[in-house]
């Protein structure tokens, strides 16, 4: 693996997985219901000039990294909310560059996204233990992909983002020498 591979990816790209397991599936909720807390860990102690830097060279820097995680996970329950009640329901991509340019992201504090965080995975992690199996199998359809994504998968690919960003930031602080982790 190259340098730029290993900073843009340092646990791996996205491998879909080719199905799930009872164990797996419960992997991949613990992930989601454990990365707001891993964000609680990922913001301490930061200061504003931390913020402001990137977590990779022509990168975005962490405040932008901490508000597209928000913004990614906000578009991920509205995707699992819409595959549990209609059927196989066309998903909107959104331009996630173009996001974290908005003023919000470079205006608002990053706790404010880490709470955000925190009310959107409570409320997703309780719906992912109150699932049918069946449910599991539901699908949506993302236009950019051109294909079907079961929730299963859906589950398996935020869990891999949660750890994905969160990675970044924990590199970017023992780069940095900063406590906490
Ligand atoms: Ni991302």
């Amino acid at each position: 693996m190259d340098d730029l591979e290993q900073l843009k990816y340092p646990i791996g790209r996205y491998q879909k997985p080719d199905s799930f397991t009872p164990e797996s599936l419960s992997k991949w909720i613990s992930t989601l219901e454990a990365l707001p807390l891993w964000m609680d860990t990922c913001i301490e102690n930061l200061d504003h000039e931390h913020l402001q830097m990137s977590y990779r060279e022509d990168g975005w820097t962490i405040q932008q990294l901490v508000h597209h995680v928000a913004d990614s996970h906000l578009n991920a329950y509205i995707r699992l909310k819409l595959a549990l009640t209609e059927d196989k329901p066309t998903v909107k991509p959104y331009d996630e560059n173009a996001w974290a340019e908005l003023p919000d992201t470079q205006l608002v504090p990053v706790n404010i996204s880490v709470t955000l965080l925190h009310t959107i995975h409570r409320r997703m992690v309780v719906l992912l233990k109150h699932m049918q199996l069946s449910d599991w199998e539901r699908t949506y359809f993302h236009p950019e992909h051109q294909r079907f994504f079961p929730i299963w998968e859906l589950v398996a690919l935020y869990a891999w983002h949660s750890r994905h960003h969160t990675e970044h930031i924990k590199r970017f602080r023992e780069r940095m020498n900063i406590n906490g982790f």
